[in-house]
């Protein structure tokens, strides 16, 4: 069978899920497209998904008897509107990450699943599907002892104006929210904010960098430096101390040269190269289960967690320096 899917959203990461979808990975097509900006989808269709019907909005293209699975890749703060329609018409629905940007509209989302009675929702954490993460879980769960402290690092060389001092946490950290809860097997308790002299690079609007502090439950203490202007790459890096030793996150294979007196070791500067194989396996997740009516993958439990620990460090970043209580609700039975 050939999932016939459609992606709202054709923007930077909607038009690369298009690609993979239409011509990387089997067993699915993209067949329907939307955006708010329908000369965006208007381009992705005439670059790669040359049969797929623009809908002139998400919702028709949702409803759509054509489509049988959706991609939402739009804005953060469109994503709920466009999963609980997805859930209403019963169709399976990969929703890039954030779930929601607060944990208000990720808790609707998690309602309107556990009210139909079964899992829907995969949420875009495609980390959980990269290599060195998982082997990274590994060595966490049977090699260095019970989990101590993490140290992590999210750089971005560069962000748009647009980018304000939030958007830090829930559409960046929000990785890291996500991964190492996973790693970790364990949630949080509280988060802190500290800031540092403002970087020369960041804009008006935005205080970059930040540390974030986060607790477990367990009892581990977590730092994570979101520098999201940061200029020389795109550099992911986490670090676990352990009882007994330490494991850290492989470097991404790249070709070491030895040349005019120097070792040089190239980075990355692009998310999109930096987990591509992670964004196929993710995808390939979905179409499978897409295939047989359901989904896998991270859940809209884990999108509501990780919103609920989002909300919880914006407040944070308002009050630098207070530790700010996490607090979760009882998980419903659909996701244990
Ligand atoms: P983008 O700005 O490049 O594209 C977003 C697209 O959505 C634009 O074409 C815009 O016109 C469209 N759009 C906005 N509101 C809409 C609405 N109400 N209905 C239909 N279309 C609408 O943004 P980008 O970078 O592609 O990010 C999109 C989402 O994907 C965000 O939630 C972001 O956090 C997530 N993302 C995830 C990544 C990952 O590593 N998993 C990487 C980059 C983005
Ligand atoms: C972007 O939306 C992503 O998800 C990238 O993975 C992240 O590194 C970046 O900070 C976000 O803005």
């Amino acid at each position: 069978m050939t999932v016939r899917i459609g992606v709202i959203g054709a923007g930077a990461i909607g038009r690369e899920h298009v690609r993979r979808i239409n011509q990387v990975l089997a067993g699915a097509e993209v067949v329907a497209l939307s955006d708010v900006n329908r000369a965006s989808a208007e381009k992705v269709k005439a670059e790669i998904a040359l049969t797929a019907e623009i809908f002139e909005s998400g919702e028709a293209l949702i409803d759509s008897p054509k489509v049988d699975a959706v991609l939402v890749t739009s804005w953060g703060a469109t994503h709920e509107q466009y999963v609980l329609a997805a859930l209403a018409a019963r169709k399976p629905c990969f929703c890039e990450k954030p779930l929601a940007t607060i944990a208000e509209g990720a808790k609707r989302i998690v309602d309107a699943e556990v009210k139909h009675g079964k899992r829907l929702v995969q949420v875009g954490f495609m980390r959980r599907y990269d290599v060195g993460y998982v082997a990274l879980k590994q060595a966490v769960a049977s090699r260095i002892g019970a989990p101590i402290l993490v140290h992590a690092a999210h750089r971005n060389p560069t962000v748009p104006e647009q980018y304000v001092t939030p958007m830090a946490i829930h559409d960046t950290l929000i990785h890291e929210i996500d991964v190492l809860r996973w790693l970790l097997d364990d949630d949080y308790v509280s988060a802190r904010v500290l800031f540092p002299r403002k970087a020369a690079r960041s804009h008006a609007k935005l205080r970059d960098p930040q540390v974030v502090l986060l607790e477990t439950k367990k009892g581990v203490l977590i730092d994570v430096e979101v520098f999201v202007n940061c200029h020389y790459g795109y550099d992911i890096q986490c670090e676990i101390v352990g009882e007994d030793g330490v494991a850290k996150l492989p470097e991404p294979m790249a070709v070491k040269v030895r040349l005019d007196a120097s070792l040089q070791n190239p980075i990355l500067t692009d998310w999109k190269d930096r987990f591509v194989d992670s964004y196929d396996v993710e995808l390939r997740d979905f179409i499978n289960a897409a295939a047989k009516g359901g989904v896998s993958g991270p859940t809209a439990w884990d999108g509501y967690v990780a919103a609920i620990t989002s909300d919880a460090c914006v407040a944070a970043q308002e009050r630098e320096g207070e530790p700010i209580a996490i607090n979760l609700p009882t998980r419903p039975a659909l996701y244990n």
